[in-house]
């Protein structure tokens, strides 16, 4: 047998500024819905693996929030999980929103991962949206020498040819997940997940930031399907009548969509509970945001 036929298995970081298109180049990825995807900014909170198995190579996809240059401790969390990703993976993926460019986060990345000596490959996404769709503007990625691939998440355009380059780079190792592994993320999480989702979704401009969810509890019900209750955790009063809505109509558009996104995703009936709490101290305090999984 040749080197050329040998498995390859090993973790590869999606890694890019903010709405860059990272979640969205996951869930192309892997097929399935995973990690969230909003038109909003720093959507993603904690790091995400995915396991994409092949006929001749496993990718563990990693997804990360956007690097981040605010030092509120929330935005240094998810810089943290930013740099552990780029830490441990074989291969980064740097994706660039096709219309916005080069960006200074990509520098800062490259330059992190090219001391570890890690491979690194841009992925010049959203070009769906690119008047002429021949001429990808990526001078600079090009420039710093990396392979660049234009592509649309979206689509799914161009996105085997990224596979095929990621998985080249691969160190040659057997699979190490099952192959019906998909996550190494709990059931329960991915439901608050959806969760946020559609709150982001209904709140639309109104949503602060600050809101997390918490899923105190997640147990089978005695009629069948998932009982599953939620904390909706905003920072202040007023948040919370926003997100309560008059007479309770926006919470329970959050929680009648929810509960449906969820019975898709579990494809079993759920019974979801959804209560909005206020806790001031959210952002700021680093236990509860280690609670809520965003490390
Ligand atoms: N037109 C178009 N839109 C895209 C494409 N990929 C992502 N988007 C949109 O870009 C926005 C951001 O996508 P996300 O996948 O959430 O971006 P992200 O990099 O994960 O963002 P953070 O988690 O906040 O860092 C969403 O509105 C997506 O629908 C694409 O290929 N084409
Ligand atoms: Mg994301």
């Amino acid at each position: 047998m040749t080197a050329e036929h040998e498995y390859r298995a090993g973790v590869v970081a999606l890694l890019g500024p903010p709405n860059a298109g990272k979640s969205t180049l996951l869930n192309r990825l892997l097929g399935e819905k995973l990690a969230i995807v909003t038109a909003k900014p720093q959507t993603t909170r904690s790091k995400i693996l995915g396991v994409l198995t092949r006929p001749r190579a496993q990718l563990l996809l990693v997804d990360t929030p956007g690097k981040h240059e605010s030092s509120k401790r929330l935005n240094r969390a998810l810089n943290h999980a930013v740099q552990e990703a780029s830490q441990d993976c074989d291969v980064a993926i740097l994706v660039v929103d096709a219309l916005r460019g080069w960006e200074p986060a990509h520098e800062q990345l490259l330059a992190h991962l090219g001391k570890r000596g890690i491979a690194v490959v841009a992925a010049l996404n959203k070009i769906d949206r690119l008047p002429d769709p021949d001429s990808p503007r990526l001078a600079e990625a090009d420039e710093v020498g990396l392979p660049v691939f234009a592509l649309s998440a979206r689509t799914g355009a161009g996105v085997e040819t990224l596979l095929k380059a990621v998985e080249a780079q691969l160190p040659q190792s057997p699979p190490l997940y099952p192959e019906d592994h998909l996550t190494d993320r709990p059931v329960r999480w991915l439901c608050g997940e959806l969760v946020r989702e559609v709150a982001f979704e209904v709140l639309d401009q109104e949503l602060p930031y600050s809101i997390a969810v918490d899923v105190v509890q997640y147990e089978d019900h005695p009629r069948g399907g998932v009982a599953i209750h939620a904390n909706l955790l905003v920072a202040r009063e007023s948040q919370k009548r926003i997100v309560v809505g008059a007479g309770g109509r926006t919470i329970r558009t959050v929680g009648t969509r929810a509960r449906q996104r969820i019975e898709r995703f579990l494809g079993e009936p759920a019974h979801l509970n959804l209560f909005v709490k206020v806790d001031p101290r959210w952002l700021e305090n680093a236990r509860r945001i280690e609670a809520l999984g965003y490390r």
